[in-house]
């Protein structure tokens, strides 16, 4: 017998139905156990009061923890009724509480909480930022933190097993980890991952960090992975007795003999820093490409044209400016550990931010910030005038530090979607900490290889993290829990429910979009937004404001009532990509929303999609996207019919007297999901039939 991967030794261990890895198949649906879920306020006031409208008394995974991060701004009364509902819902059901302050989910979680071997689901699409430390850590939408957490298996699509072998090591400090994986995202681009799981291998893992290892499962997320991960072995051993945590250690590696669908290699120790151009994490080129000002067209020539346009305005107007930026933001759950926040201040010591630059820095955890404090390298930065924010996501989700207009930001985040930081005429730049933290010092895009006055330190991982758990709320016993009364704010509102799906749709194309249609295209996030993320009927006022200005109008005209399933939307390849936000579900399926048609969907999309009850079908023939237009009047029939697999439908073009082979591809599970009109009304269903 063949030995096995991890991800197949993770993923037998947890299967309820007690399969062997060697019976799976990609593709197929599994069916698994799940140990923890987390969730965080932008999502997960939703996911709450999904877990509230199925109504059961407790959560029933192992561990559930709820964390405030994404929103602590309380301009007004809806943040913090927001914070309050999701303290007293946690009380009440079982979960823990990390409070606002605490650090963004990610980091948290990875230092609180994952462990090698565990399957947890986030209802962020950066849960796999647990793969650093060896669990397998999946992004989902809230229904599926609800329905889970109501005790149902998580179910998953077996997907293929990517091999990363790991040889040489980094350049560091100038080359770091935000290198390893942004050169994976330039070799594959946003839709190279899908239905993949990466695995890391190979000699070079030993000389990273399980920090460092987390910045690049975490951001495996943009090559629209499954999940990554990494083996466990002495360095994840010396990670968990620095939080405390050796006790959550186990030993995790592939069988010697283990096979895998696809091996990619990547030499570290011929990498070089690296930077993603706007308006997409794919359009990655080397900084030195950049600095040496490469015609556009050469830097464009390998990346989809849909992004040329883009490339060439942002990039014409920064070799214009002589590579001078505005912004450096060092932060977000891909670059704000202790080590890439030591470096960065070691990096800032001694010196001052340029006077044109605004810089801020934003710790990934209290305890993060706690730990450069204690080790005297916080004065660093804040004595080169950088400003330190919160320990939020705060700029990478558009919470301040708007980019002034036509800006140039550079970002140690892992996104860069047209309009995302708030100003739509900026482009943000991605790349890592030691880079923003020198364009920072210089003004400008430099090599920083080529640096010869600042010299960076190097920084091991401490013997011992700060590891205070102060900000943890943990639910009272059981027997108290009765008694807590769930405070609910007036902008806190029921979330609508679809009905059961008919066997014909008919309606119009209210818009047909390009290719790598983001979530933030879809439903926007930023300051303006957030607030409502507990109010879909407010929130649907903005669906796809950053790409047509006018779609709600449309949508609003033809369907005041908020009937369901009156209007379809056409898409391009990778049709959702980025984040795990069901709001870009539920508010187009308030806004009368009955199926997207596209050439492909992303993974997380298209089961927010079927979890509310929406179609999520792919062109049979992805030419047949060029004959359909905004306007046309489709009509679909035969969902009767439709089946556990790949059931072909027919799709009627009224307007042009054509005919479309789309395809769904659903499991038995998703079939009865989509019947009921999503998983609310099946689970609802289930519960009530017990
Ligand atoms: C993101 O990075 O896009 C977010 C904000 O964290 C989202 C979740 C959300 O929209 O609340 C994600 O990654 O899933
Ligand atoms: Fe927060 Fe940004 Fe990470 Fe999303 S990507 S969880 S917004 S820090």
């Amino acid at each position: 017998m063949v030995g096995k991967n991890i991800t197949q030794k993770i993923l037998e261990a947890h299967d309820v139905s007690g399969k062997k890895a060697e019976e799976y198949n990609p593709g197929d649906p599994i069916f698994v156990n799940v140990d923890e879920c987390i969730t965080q306020d932008a999502t997960g006031t939703m996911a709450w009061l999904e877990f509230e409208a199925i109504d059961i008394p407790e959560v029933k995974v192992p561990l559930a923890v709820s964390y405030i991060d994404h929103n602590t701004l309380q301009t007004d009364f809806r943040n913090p009724d927001d914070h309050q509902f999701l303290r007293t819902i946690a009380a009440k059901k079982g979960a823990i509480l990390s409070r606002p302050g605490n650090g963004i989910l990610h980091q948290v979680n990875l230092e609180n909480f994952a462990s090698p071997g565990m399957i947890f689901l986030g209802s962020d699409s950066h849960t796999p930022t647990g793969g650093g430390v060896g669990s397998m850590a999946i992004g989902v939408g809230g229904l599926v933190i609800a329905t889970t957490m109501a005790g149902e298996p998580f179910e998953l699509k077996y997907p293929k097993v990517v091999k990363v072998n790991l040889v040489g090591e980094l350049r560091k400090p100038w080359v770091s980890a935000m290198d390893v994986i942004l050169e994976l995202l330039r070799r594959l681009g946003v839709k190279g991952g899908l239905k993949r799981v990466f695995e890391y291998h190979g000699p070079g893992v030993k000389t990273l960090t399980v920090p460092e290892r987390a910045t690049i499962t975490n951001m495996g997320a943009e090559l629209g992975a499954t999940t990554s991960l990494f083996g466990s072995d002495e360095v994840t051993l010396h990670f968990l007795q620095a939080q405390d945590r050796a006790g959550d250690y186990k030993e995790l590696q592939a069988d010697p003999d283990a096979e895998y669908d696809e091996v990619i290699e990547i030499d570290l120790s011929t990498l070089e820093p690296m930077v993603a151009l706007p308006h997409s994490p794919g359009n990655v080129v080397k900084i030195r490409d950049l600095v040496e000002k490469k015609p556009v067209e050469e830097l464009i020539k390998d990346l989809p044209e849909n992004v040329h346009d883009h490339i060439r305005e942002h990039v014409g107007r920064l070799y214009e400016r002589d590579l001078r930026i505005d912004q450096s933001s060092v932060g977000s759950c891909t670059n704000a550990s202790f080590l890439a926040l030591a470096t960065t201040a070691s990096i800032l010591e001694g010196q001052t931010v340029a006077p044109h630059v605004s810089m801020t820095i934003s710790p990934g955890s209290k305890n993060v910030l706690a730990q450069i404090a204690e080790e005297g390298l916080l004065n660093n930065i804040i004595n080169a005038g950088a400003r330190v924010l919160e320990a939020t996501c705060g700029p990478c989700i558009g919470m301040g530090q708007c980019p002034p207009t036509e800006a140039v930001s550079v970002r140690t985040f892992n996104r860069n979607f047209f309009g995302r930081s708030g100003e739509k005429s900026a482009g943000s730049y991605l790349l890592s900490a030691p880079s923003a933290a020198l364009f920072a010092v210089r003004g400008k895009i430099v090599d920083p290889l080529a640096e010869t006055e600042i010299k960076p330190k190097v920084f091991d991982e401490p013997e011992k993290f700060v590891t205070e758990k102060n900000m943890f709320i943990y639910p009272p016993e059981v027997s108290q829990r009765a008694g807590i009364n769930v405070v609910k704010g007036p902008n806190i509102k029921d979330c609508p429910v679809n009905e059961p799906i008919p066997t014909q749709i008919t309606g119009p194309v209210l818009l047909k979009t390009g290719n790598d249609i983001t979530t933030d295209d879809i439903m926007m996030a930023g300051a303006k937004v957030l607030p409502l993320r507990s109010n879909i009927p407010a929130i649907a006022q903005f669906v796809f404001n950053p790409v047509d200005g006018t779609f709600v109008k449309r949508a609003e005209e033809m369907n005041p009532d908020h009937n369901r399933r009156v209007f379809f939307v056409i898409g391009g390849d990778n049709y959702g990509q980025g984040s795990s936000r069901e709001h870009a579900a539920i508010a187009p399926m308030w806004l009368g929303l009955a199926g997207v048609v596209a050439k492909t969907i992303a993974r997380i999309h298209r089961d927010n999609l079927i979890q509310w009850g929406m179609l999520p079908l792919e062109f049979a023939e992805p030419a047949d996207y060029d004959k359909i237009d905004q306007g046309d009047d489709l009509e679909i029939n035969g969902l009767g019919e439709m089946q556990a697999g790949t059931t072909a439908l027919t799709l009627v073009n009224k307007t042009k007297f054509q005919e479309y082979t789309v395809n769904l591809t659903i499991s038995g599970h998703e079939v009865e999901m989509l019947k009921a009109g999503g998983a609310l009304p099946q689970i609802r269903k289930k519960i009530v039939d017990q």
